[in-house]
């Protein structure tokens, strides 16, 4: 009885799940980068986001709980943008969902994958999500049919980007944006920690995928279409000269060096309107 005037008081009781195929995706996305557009505005597009950008649909329940984790640093610019494009597209798609921008502090050279295993572990903390997008910044879908959901294999979902033509660069790739079950994501003890700077980083999660006994899915060139906000590389993010040698040998790697091994220390955790910021200490290259 207490329980269910519990789920009463939440305002959730004798809600349907909402249908498998969203019926409120349009397809195509015209995307574009309007000047002057403020985070006040996204958030009064979009009331029903709560603190620390979580949303449920509020006429069915979800059929799925997705996270989405953002690795930054001095991008404010891009993330606005994201979060213009990202809330209504998930929306659409009747997820239960969570945005996490893992902000990496310091001036030490960038480290993406090891920014992914700190959005990993807490946003899990938080909440049993069922699926994880690790996504980076620059990058905006532009078809909704492009769903944010897990599949049995890991997916990698941005296939069709404009800085290569719409088309996978080489058969491997796996990097941009990529989706995987907490399960999916142990099996293959998480990313690297050592990848420092640009590069390399997506090539080892690419071979982590193989080595953990599963294969890469991917939506089609017509869905998975991403835009990239044009950018130069960033200071701090040199490009990795060791990543090379460092690949040559993930096969004997990947089981010591990954989530079973990651130390951080968080610095702050704000709940802010849009996404949850965690800023992060992760230390530098051994
Ligand atoms: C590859 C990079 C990826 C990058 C893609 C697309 C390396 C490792 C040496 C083979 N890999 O060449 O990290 O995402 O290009 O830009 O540099």
């Amino acid at each position: 009885a207490n329980l269910s005037l519990l789920t009463k008081a939440q305002g959730k009781e004798d809600l349907a799940y909402c249908p498998k195929t969203s019926p409120l995706t349009v397809g195509p996305i015209h995307v574009s980068f309007p000047s002057g557009l403020t985070l006040e505005q996204v958030e009064r597009k979009n009331p029903l986001v709560i603190r620390g950008g979580r949303y449920r649909p509020p006429n069915c329940e979800a059929r799925y709980k997705t996270a989405i984790i953002v690795p930054h640093r001095n991008r404010e610019h891009h993330l606005k943008y994201l979060l213009y494009y990202l809330h209504p597209f998930l929306q659409r798609q009747q997820l239960n969902y969570g945005i996490y921008v893992i902000h990496q502090a310091g001036n030490y050279t960038f480290n993406r994958a090891k920014l992914m295993n700190v959005g990993f572990r807490e946003a899990m903390r938080e909440e049993s999500w069922d699926c994880l997008f690790f996504h980076d910044v620059d990058l905006i879908p532009e078809d909704d049919r492009n769903t944010y959901t897990c599949d049995p294999n890991p997916k990698h979902a941005a296939v069709a980007m404009d800085k290569f033509g719409y088309k996978l660069p080489y058969k491997m790739y796996f990097g941009g944006v990529s989706a995987l079950t907490p399960d999916q994501y142990l099996k293959m003890n998480g990313f690297p920690n050592n990848y420092w700077g640009w590069g390399g980083e997506d090539d080892d999660i690419g071979v982590r995928v193989s080595l953990g006994g599963m294969v890469i899915t991917r939506p089609s060139l017509a869905v998975g279409r991403y835009k990239m906000i044009k950018h130069k590389l960033d200071e701090g993010n040199e490009i990795n000269p060791r990543r090379f040698n460092m690949l040559a040998k993930t096969r004997q790697t990947w089981k010591l060096d990954g989530m079973n091994t990651v130390d951080y220390e968080i610095i702050s955790r704000q709940y802010q309107p849009l996404f949850t910021n965690i800023t992060v200490n992760i230390g530098t290259e051994a």
